[in-house]
C-alpha cells in the first residue's frame, strides 16, 4: 500500500516543491533525528562497553551535541535584550491625501504586525529596568511589502550623523578592558565621550530624565526619531515624523525601584507585557504623524533633518492616524523574537526618506548587520521576516536557502521566460523613488542650524515640573557620581551650564567638582509641556497591580469589597501572606494567597492595600516584610490604603508626614497625597472611590519632600 503512494506520487522533475504532499504527520511525538529517524535511547550514549569510550558511529549523540555547540548566534550590536509580541495596527482614516501606503488608505483596515521592545546598551541577559533608551520597532506586514518603523521612545538620538555611531556605542558599552558596567552608562568612557561630543547636550536631559525608566513597556511613547517623507498618489512629499502614544500613558519608575527591580525580576518589562496578553488586557498604542509641508522646511529654529532635535508637538502638532493592538505572544522566543530583522529601510510606496544624516547611515546598517547576525543573505525567509506579500525576484542561493526557484532563468531582462519577473509600473505598485532635486558639493560638513546643542536642553529642562528636574538632578548625581575621572566630572558640569546654571551648579554638588564660573539661564527657554510626562493618562486603573497584605482573620468582606472593585476596573490584585496556600478570613472563608513575601515585593506592585481583621494586623505589625513593603510602597510614591484595623500597621510603619483616620473616628475616610485610611465603620463605596482615584494618579511625588524612610 506504502509503495503504491510513493509510486504514484513520486515528485516530477522540476516539481520538487511537491514533496510536501508526501508528508506525512502521524499521531503522537516519536523522538527523532534530525532526519527523521525515531530514536530508541537518549540517556547514554553508544559505548565500547559499559565503562568503554563513546563511538563515533553513534549518530543521535554526534547530532544532538553539533546542534548544540551551534545553537547560539551573535546577539545584536544594539538592542540585544529585548522581547516582542504580534498584533494588528488598524488605520482610522484614509491618509491618501498624504500617502500612498495602502495600510494607511481606508479606515478600519487592518494589518498584522510584530512589534520587539527593546533597551539599547546591555546585552541579552540583562536586566529589563535599566536606565536607558527603549527600542519601539514595529513590522508591518502590509498587502504592498514589509513597512518597518524601527523607533525609539525618545524623540532625539545622541548624534547626528551615523558616523559617529561605532564611537557612541563603544564608549557607552562595558569599558573594554574588564566589561564592566553591564547595561549602564554610568562609566568614564560615556561621560568622556559626551564631554567631547557637546551635540550629545539634549539626548542626555531626556535620558536622565524619567523616560529612561519606563513601568512598563505598556505605558511608553514611540517616536521615529529621524526625518521620513510621506508621498502622495500625486507625488506630492511632506516631511513627517511618526510618534505612538500609549492608550494608558506615560509612566515611570522611580530610580530606587527600577534598581531593585533588576535585582528581584530582571524579567520585569518582559514578564509584564506577556502576562498583560495573557490576560487579554491587550496593550494598545495610537499612531500620529507629524507632518511639514515642503516648502516649511527652513521654517523652524531648528533644522528639520536635525535628529538631536525634536518636532514639539505645540509647533508641529501630531495627526492621529491609527491604533496598534498587541494581542498575542509569540510561540517561539528565538524563532520569532531573536530572529526578526528590523530595517529603516524596509519601506513601501507613499513612504520615503529624507536626508536626515542619521539615517542615511542607518539605512546601510541594518541590512549589513542582519548579514552577519541570521548567517547569510536569506534571513527573509525566516518566517517572522517573510512579508504577506510574494516575492518575485532573480536573487538565488546562498547559506540557509529554503525557497525553491524553478525553471532556468534567474536574470533580467530575459527572453526565456517572458522576462519574469518584470519590474513594476508605479499604476501596478512598483516604488518610485521620491524625486528630490539634489545638488552639492563634496564636504565633511554639518549646516549651521546643526551647531545649535543647546537651545532645545535649555526648553526641555524648562518644561520639567519641578519633580522631574529634582529626578533629571538626582539621575545626574548618580550617572556623574560614578565617573572616576575629576577631570571628565568637571567638563560634565561645564557642558550642562550651557543648559543652565542652577542645573549644573546642583549637579556639581553631587559629584564632588566646583560650581560653574558662568552659565545660562534657562527660565527664558520656551516651555513646550509636551516634553514633560507630568500631563499624561491619570484617569485609570487599567491593568495596574495592586498587592493585598492579609494574614489568617483578614476581614473578608473588605479584602474582597476592594478587590472586586479593582477587577472591574480592570485591575489586577494579588494576595500577599507570609506563606502560600489558604488562608481563612474573619468570617471563616478562605482566599488563596498568590504571593509568598519571599517571591514578591511592594516593587512588583503599583499599590498596596491592608484590610481590617484584628488578628491579621497583629500579625502582620510584627513581620519586617509586612512593614518594609508599607514603607518602600511610601517611599517609591506609591498609593497605599488601609482600613479598620489595617491603619495599624500604618502606625507601626516608617511612614511621616501624611496623616491617618483618627482612632476614635470610626467614620472618617482620610485621603492625604495617596495614603487612604478609613475608619471602622467609614463608607466604603467612598473609600474604594477615593483609593482607586489615587492610584489611577500613578505615583504621588508631592510626598518626596516629605520622605524620611529607611527602606
Ligand atoms: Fe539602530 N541599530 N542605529 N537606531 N536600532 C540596530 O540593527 C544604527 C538608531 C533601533 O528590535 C542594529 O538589527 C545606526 C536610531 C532599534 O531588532 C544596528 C544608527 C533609532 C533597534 C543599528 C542607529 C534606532 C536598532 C543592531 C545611526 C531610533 C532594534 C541590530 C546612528 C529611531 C531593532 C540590528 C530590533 C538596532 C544601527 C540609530 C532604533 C547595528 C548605524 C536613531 C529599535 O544595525
Amino acid at each position: 500500500m506504502k509503495d503504491e503512494k510513493k509510486k504514484k506520487k513520486m515528485p516530477e522533475k522540476g516539481k520538487l516543491n511537491d514533496l510536501e504532499e508526501f508528508r506525512e504527520y502521524p499521531e503522537g511525538k516519536k523522538l527523532t533525528t534530525n532526519q527523521g529517524v525515531k530514536v530508541s535511547h537518549t540517556d547514554d550514549s553508544l559505548k565500547a562497553g559499559e565503562r568503554g569510550p563513546t563511538l563515533m558511529e553513534d549518530f543521535h549523540f554526534r547530532e544532538k551535541l553539533t546542534h548544540f555547540d551551534h545553537e547560539r548566534i551573535p546577539e545584536r550590536a544594539v538592542h540585544a535584550r529585548g522581547t516582542g509580541v504580534h498584533g494588528y495596527f488598524e488605520c482610522y482614516k484614509s491618509m491618501s491625501e498624504y500617502t500612498s501606503a495602502k495600510f494607511l488608505q481606508e479606515s478600519g483596515q487592518r494589518t498584522p504586525v510584530f512589534v520587539r521592545f527593546s533597551t539599547v546598551v546591555g546585552s541579552r541577559g540583562s536586566a529589563d529596568t535599566v536606565r536607558d533608551v527603549r527600542g519601539f520597532a514595529t513590522k508591518f506586514y502590509t498587502e504592498e511589502g514589509n513597512y518597518d518603523l524601527v523607533g525609539n521612545n525618545i524623540p532625539i538620538f545622541f548624534i547626528q550623523d551615523a558616523i559617529k555611531f561605532p564611537d557612541i556605542v563603544h564608549s557607552i558599552k562595558p569599558e573594554p578592558d574588564n566589561e564592566i558596567p553591564q547595561a549602564s552608562a554610568a562609566h568614564d568612557t560615556f561621560w568622556d565621550f559626551v564631554v567631547s561630543a557637546p551635540e550629545t547636550t539634549h539626548m542626555i536631559m531626556w535620558l536622565l530624565s524619567d523616560r529612561a525608566i519606563p513601568r512598563s513597556l505598556r505605558m511608553m511613547e514611540g517616536f521615529s526619531v529621524n526625518t521620513f517623507r510621506f508621498v502622495n498618489a500625486e507625488g506630492k512629499a511632506r516631511f513627517i515624523k511618526f510618534i505612538w502614544k500609549p492608550m494608558l500613558g506615560t509612566h515611570q519608575l522611580v530610580w530606587d525601584e527600577a534598581q531593585k527591580i533588576a535585582g528581584k525580576d530582571p524579567d520585569y518589562h518582559r514578564r509584564d507585557l506577556y502576562e498583560a496578553i495573557e490576560m487579554d488586557q491587550y496593550p494598545e498604542f495610537e499612531l500620529y504623524v507629524q507632518m511639514i509641508e515642503e516648502e516649511d522646511e527652513h521654517k523652524f529654529d531648528f533644522d528639520i533633518l536635525d535628529p538631536t532635535k525634536h518636532w514639539p508637538e505645540e509647533l508641529v502638532p501630531p495627526m492621529k492616524i491609527g491604533k496598534l493592538v498587541l494581542n498575542r505572544t509569540p510561540d517561539n522566543f528565538f524563532a520569532e523574537v531573536e530572529q526578526v530583522a528590523f530595517h529603516p529601510g524596509n519601506v513601501v510606496p507613499g513612504i520615503d526618506f529624507s536626508n536626515d544624516p542619521l539615517l542615511q547611515g542607518r539605512l546601510f546598517s541594518y541590512l549589513d548587520t542582519q548579514l552577519i547576525r541570521l548567517g547569510g543573505p536569506n534571513f527573509h525567509e525566516i518566517p517572522v521576516n517573510r512579508p504577506l506579500a510574494d516575492i518575485h525576484t532573480n536573487q538565488r542561493d546562498g547559506y540557509h536557502r529554503t525557497m525553491i526557484n524553478t525553471g532556468k532563468v534567474s536574470y533580467s531582462p530575459n527572453t526565456l521566460d517572458n522576462n519574469d519577473p518584470k519590474p513594476a509600473t508605479k499604476e501596478e505598485g512598483g516604488y518610485i523613488h521620491y524625486m528630490e532635486k539634489v545638488e552639492g558639493k563634496k564636504i565633511r560638513e554639518r549646516s549651521e542650524k546643526f551647531k545649535d546643542f543647546f537651545s532645545q536642553a535649555r526648553s526641555f529642562y524648562n518644561s520639567m515640573s519641578e519633580t522631574e528636574k529634582k529626578h533629571i538632578i538626582k539621575a545626574f548625581h548618580f550617572e556623574v557620581g560614578k565617573v572616576k575621572s575629576k577631570d571628565v566630572r568637571e567638563k560634565v558640569v561645564e557642558l550642562f551650564a550651557n543648559v543652565d546654571k542652577k542645573l549644573a551648579t546642583k549637579i556639581a554638588e553631587g559629584v564632588g567638582v566646583l560650581p560653574p564660573a558662568e552659565g545660562e539661564d534657562s527660565s527664558d527657554a520656551d516651555i513646550f509641556p509636551s516634553f514633560s510626562m507630568e500631563d499624561t493618562v491619570k484617569d485609570t486603573v487599567e491593568t495596574r497591580m495592586v498587592a493585598l497584605l492579609a494574614e489568617e482573620g483578614f476581614n473578608y468582606q473588605e479584602l474582597m469589597m476592594v478587590k472586586d472593585a479593582f477587577k472591574n476596573a480592570g485591575a489586577n490584585c494579588k494576595i500577599v501572606s507570609k506563606h502560600r496556600g489558604m488562608i481563612k478570613g474573619d468570617n471563616g472563608q478562605e482566599v488563596e494567597v498568590d504571593n509568598n513575601y519571599l517571591s514578591t515585593s511592594s516593587i512588583m506592585f503599583d499599590a498596596v492595600y491592608v484590610p481590617g481583621g484584628k488578628n491579621s494586623v497583629e500579625t502582620l505589625k510584627k513581620q519586617g516584610y509586612a512593614l518594609h513593603f508599607i514603607n518602600e510602597a511610601f517611599k517609591h510614591c506609591k498609593t497605599i490604603a488601609a482600613s479598620s484595623e489595617g491603619v495599624e500597621l500604618f502606625r507601626e510603619s516608617n511612614i511621616n508626614g501624611v496623616s491617618f483616620t483618627k482612632k476614635d473616628e470610626e467614620k472618617q475616610i482620610v485621603s492625604d497625597n495617596g495614603v487612604i485610611t478609613a475608619g471602622r465603620s467609614a463608607d466604603m463605596e467612598e473609600f474604594k472611590q477615593k483609593f482607586m482615584d489615587a492610584v489611577a494618579m500613578h505615583r504621588h511625588w508631592e510626598r518626596e519632600m516629605k520622605e524620611r524612610v529607611p527602606a
